[in-house]
């Protein structure tokens, strides 16, 4: 599938919007019996490993209900506290949908559950990835409006050609972020708390770096899809993050047009170090 931007037409029984019906009771015990087998691997470690925002979305939401849960019944609680709703799509869509959804405060989230077999290791992200990685954060106001904010600057982005640069801050704050709170670093991003082995990795092993989030900086990053990351940025607040996007991006684009990446393991004298890693584990890996 084509993922870079250009109109594609959904897939046969999508919406124009690619969204479909969850068909909750499509699913077999098997599969509730993954999602809970997944819960409870995650929920067990996640404790003083998360950020409270999560923490708290996740027992607001009771994920936990026995199995992969109706997305009806966390839109009810989801939409009550910050306006945000769940809907099923059938896998990775266009980016333009993506962001159309996600400026409508609408995160749309794969129904199907990866097999027993497959539980560490995935290609397109399934209804737990989804769901209990990112829905929680959803529930926090200050993130539920940085989500919507990210949406329309995806937007403009795309208008611009300008995605590569965006799409760096989805994944290092979104998906791989972490956030500096006095009791310590605490996770946020979906990809590590909805992954077992991250969720320690990113926290405690020397291997990666840990810096201080500076959105210029960070947009000249690049990002592996493959493994654990290199390097992870930390905010400071959700609100600082969400401060950091209501700025136009227009001369940002403009300045990292004539600036280099920054290589992925590298460190530079302006960065805020948090934890100058070994690169241990990718050195081995390479
Ligand atoms: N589609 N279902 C789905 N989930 C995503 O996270 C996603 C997508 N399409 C595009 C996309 N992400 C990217 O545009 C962002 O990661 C930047
Ligand atoms: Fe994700």
């Amino acid at each position: 599938m084509s993922l870079d931007g250009h109109a594609l037409t959904p897939p046969p029984g999508s919406r124009a919007d690619w969204t479909i019906d969850q068909d909750w009771a499509a699913y077999s015990p098997g599969e509730h019996q993954v999602w809970m087998t997944l819960y409870q691997r995650q929920a067990a470690q996640l404790p003083g490993r998360a950020c409270d925002a999560f923490l708290n979305g996740l027992a607001a939401l009771d994920l936990d209900r026995g199995g992969i849960p109706d997305f009806n019944q966390i839109n009810a609680e989801l939409g009550r506290l910050t306006g945000w709703s769940v809907v099923a799509v059938p896998g990775l869509v266009p980016d333009a949908v993506f962001f159309e959804h996600l400026a409508n405060r609408r995160f749309p989230a794969g129904r199907f559950i990866r097999g027993p077999e497959q539980l560490d290791y995935l290609q397109e992200p399934d209804v737990f990835h989804d769901v209990f990685g990112h829905v929680p954060m959803l529930t926090d106001p200050t993130f539920a409006d940085y989500m919507e904010a990210y949406g329309r600057g995806g937007l403009r982005a795309l208008n611009q050609g300008q995605l590569h640069n965006l799409a760096r801050l989805y994944w290092y704050t979104v998906e791989f972020g972490l956030l500096d709170t006095p009791q310590g670093l605490r996770i946020y991003g979906a990809g590590i708390v909805s992954s077992h082995a991250e969720s320690r990795f990113a926290l405690d092993d020397p291997s990666p770096n840990r810096l201080g989030f500076d959105l210029e900086r960070l947009m000249r990053t690049p990002y592996r899809i493959d493994d654990f990351q290199q390097v992870y940025f930390v905010i400071r607040s959700l609100r600082a993050l969400l401060d950091a996007t209501l700025q136009d991006f227009g001369p940002v684009y403009q300045r990292l047009a004539e600036a280099h990446d920054v290589p992925i393991a590298a460190i530079k004298a302006t960065d805020r170090v948090l934890t100058r890693g070994t690169q241990a584990y990718a050195l081995a890996r390479n």
